[in-house]
């Protein structure tokens, strides 16, 4: 508002204020305009210049200027006493340069520091009308824009992408009733019971206070310790072991809202929901030998896999699922006690039902601005979406609007660009650190008379959030339920559950991380623990480790959830993943640009490695090289294929990748005499996951599709071991 329109208008109401049948009187002046972002006029209502129609937030005009806007001749020296002398303190631009950049970092998360984020829309099946009234989800069709943060719970900002941990998976739905955030994990069960206890994991898995390490690794004493003495995290321990803890890629993970909420419909009928999101691309994990080579060679190799994929057009895709369970006033389904955070409902208890589908479309444009600022909040929630009383749950309701004071420097987060509500917003709140909205009105409280009484508060007709009453009684205690105490029968009914390559890796994981302790009684403790998990496991590990096997008293009557298994039998889609094709100046290129075309039409990438970069061959043929030998590694390919007449080499990084794509189990192929490459390296052409065929024909594409689909060649996995000694030559 303009300054003298500013003086004009307090010196009227003040003016007003005294006589009461006078304001009675008086005309109401208009409703509060929703609070807004700054536009591109400065409050003395002058322009802000550049070009049209640009909004402040962002940079305009061909000039670089100061801060002020003023233009600047020269940043490359600064002010000095002659070209040797002293610098000026006169030279602003200097102290605005340099003072900016000391203050551009912001504390990294406490926790969920290492993330990638992706813009997208999630669009309802109608299907959940029936148990929740949130339009988000019960109109049928209905889009709402979403903003996804992946993320690994223990490393720094600048920690590898692939270590072994729990991923984060925070959704923000810009809904027309408000924002509604769904901060869950690719895991269904968490650490502890209750969130008092959340510091003390924390402290425990980060790296150890004194040296400040292991980074983003739960292999070190200080976690075993923990979860060793605190049980009830056996059941996400196992998870976090199992291949879930390294997954192939943001794509193919899971995603689970781990407490059970309550849904409420338009005629108040309430019910107990558990949240999935399920990957079209389906579950699939990385092998631990590639975790840990990706870990070094591409730190960044999750989030590089998501922008790259959404660039090329392969976006991220997942089906929202729930359980719906009764609301019985039990909040116990099936002898399951729905309020502990350990515990899951299988699928084939409580079938998960599609009720929508969120596709990630877009890369951010500016990852400090929107992956780095985002605030999720567990009490983000919409009418129809209520907490319930998990103890783990109610403890995050008060944690994550707190710790965004600290991370984003005050009480205005949510006018940051990417925190704004698509909803209107019209809160009373008011001034603050960093307030960028320029309020209009005089009364930012309720009851207000000078504001015409705006604004109003809404009934649950009117979009209100009016929580279903649930009446609680009885004495404050610091004590768990007698249903929280069963703390091995759901790790066993997982361990169990799983195929036989799954379980091997998971006391493979127990070995490498228990092995990686410096405690023997933190080992033994362990051990003690996996004995009511599972004796064969605990025999396993224990033999790795050199320890004697202790006694425990597993249960023996769990009934299996074969849901629980992430290996298909049945090839599922290849969309977003990438095919590494060995080419050098003699190769079929007609057959590359077959295989490209092929790949390319079921959203697949075809990346070509040869043994310098540059160009293959000529004119219409001519193939770009995007990877050397020595620029990639296995790691980054789901399938390796050697193209027809390239000829057989023994350079050393030729057969280790061949090699390792071998031992991962990946799908490994060649056309025509390319098939000679893959045995010069070692590799039995009759081995499980190899497709070959004489030129690149239907069958051959075919054939590796399948390969791809299956992820793994699991077969292969008995004969990895002997392929592990490179031939000589
Ligand atoms: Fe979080 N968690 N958490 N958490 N959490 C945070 O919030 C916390 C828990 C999860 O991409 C923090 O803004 C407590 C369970 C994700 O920005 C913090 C407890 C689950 C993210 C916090 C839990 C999660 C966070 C750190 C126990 C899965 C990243 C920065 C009571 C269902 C969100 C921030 C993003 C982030 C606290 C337990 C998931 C400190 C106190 C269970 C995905 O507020």
């Amino acid at each position: 508002m303009p300054a003298a329109r500013k003086a004009s208008t307090r010196q009227a109401s003040m003016s007003k204020a005294p006589a009461k049948n006078k304001a009675a009187a008086r005309k109401a002046p208009p409703r509060k305009p929703d609070q807004s972002a700054p536009q591109a006029t400065s409050p003395t209502g002058v322009t802000t210049g550049g070009r049209d129609s640009v909004d402040v937030r962002t940079q305009a005009g061909e000039y670089l200027t100061t801060a002020q806007g003023l233009r600047l001749p020269d940043t490359d020296h600064s002010l000095k006493v002659g070209e040797r002398g002293p610098t000026l303190l006169e030279d602003f631009h200097l102290r605005e340069k340099i003072t900016h950049f000391d203050h551009e970092r912001i504390p990294e998360r406490v926790v969920h520091a290492r993330g990638a984020a992706a813009h997208g829309v999630f669009e309802s099946y109608g299907s959940a009308k029936s148990v929740t009234r949130a339009a988000f989800l019960a109109d049928k069709g209905r889009q709402t824009p979403v903003f996804t943060r992946f993320s690994t719970v223990v490393g720094s900002r600048g920690s590898a992408d692939t270590v072994r941990d729990t991923r984060g998976f925070a959704v923000k739905f810009y809904t027309d009733e408000g924002t509604f955030d769904l901060v869950g994990n690719n895991m269904p069960v968490f650490f502890i019971q209750d969130g008092i206890k959340f510091p003390d994991i924390i402290h425990a898995v980060k790296p150890h206070p004194d040296r400040e390490i292991p980074q983003a690794q739960s292999a070190h004493d200080t976690f075993w310790d923990f979860v060793s003495l605190h049980t009830e995290a056996t059941h996400h321990v196992m998870w976090a072991m199992s291949d879930r803890g390294i997954p192939r890629s943001f794509r193919t993970m899971e995603g689970f809202g781990v407490h059970t909420f309550r849904m409420v419909n338009a005629a108040g009928d309430t019910s107990l929901v558990k949240f999935h999101w399920k990957p079209v691309a389906g579950i699939h994990s990385l092998v631990w030998e590639e975790a840990q080579i990706a870990a070094g060679c591409d730190p960044d190799f999750h989030r590089r896999d998501m922008a790259d994929g959404i660039e090329a057009g392969a976006f991220l895709e997942y089906e929202l699922g729930i359980q719906v369970m009764p609301d019985d006033g039990t909040d116990s389904f099936e002898g399951i006690d729905l309020l502990d955070p350990t515990k899951l409902v299988p699928e084939e208890l409580a079938p998960v039902q599609l009720i929508g589908k969120l596709t990630l479309n877009g890369n951010p444009t500016n990852y400090f601005a929107e992956t780095e600022q985002v605030a999720f909040h567990t009490g983000h929630l919409v009418p129809g979406i209520e907490v319930t009383n998990d103890p783990l749950m109610q403890a995050r309701l008060f944690s994550y609007l707190d710790t965004q004071l600290t991370r984003l420097g005050g009480p205005n987060f949510a006018q940051l660009p990417i925190n704004r509500p698509h909803a209107p917003v019209n809160d009373m709140l008011r001034d603050g650190m960093h307030q960028t909205a320029i309020h209009t009105g005089l009364a930012p409280y309720r009851r207000n008379s000078i504001d015409g009484g705006a604004p109003e508060v809404a009934d649950a007709d009117e979009g209100g959030y009016v929580q279903t009453p649930r009446p609680i009684e009885g004495t404050p205690v610091r004590d768990d339920p007698a249903s929280f105490d069963d703390h091995f029968s759901q790790p066993t009914m997982f361990y169990r559950s799983l195929t036989e390559i799954e379980q091997g890796h998971i006391a493979e994981a127990f070995t490498f991380e228990l092995g990686k302790c410096y405690e023997q009684a933190i080992k033994e403790r362990e051990l003690q623990v996996l004995a009511n998990v599972d004796a064969d496991l605990c025999a396993t590990v224990a033999a790795g480790l050199g320890l004697p096997v202790p006694k425990g008293a597993p249960a023996e009557d769990v009934v299996l959830s074969p849901a629980l298994s992430q290996v298909v039998t049945v090839p599922g889609p290849i969309a977003g993943r990438k095919v590494g094709v060995i080419a050098d100046a003699g190769s079929d290129l007609a057959g590359i640009g077959k295989l490209r075309q092929a790949m390319a039409k079921l959203g697949a990438e075809v990346l070509v490695v040869a043994p310098i970069g540059g160009v293959l061959g000529r004119g219409a043929r001519k193939v770009n090289v995007d990877r050397t030998l020595l620029t990639t590694r296995s790691i980054e390919f789901d399938a390796v294929v050697v193209a027809g007449g390239t000829t057989p080499t023994n350079d050393i990084k030729l057969v280790l990748l061949l090699q390792e794509a071998f031992r991962h189990c990946k799908a490994l192929a060649a056309w025509s005499d390319g098939a000679a490459v893959l045995q010069a390296a070692g590799i039995a052409l009759d081995s499980a996951g190899i497709v070959v065929g004489d030129s690149v024909a239907k069958a051959f594409t075919g054939g590796l599709t399948d390969a791809l689909g299956l992820h793994r060649a699991w077969d292969r996995a008995a004969q990895v071991m002997a392929s592990a000694v490179p031939p000589a030559g």
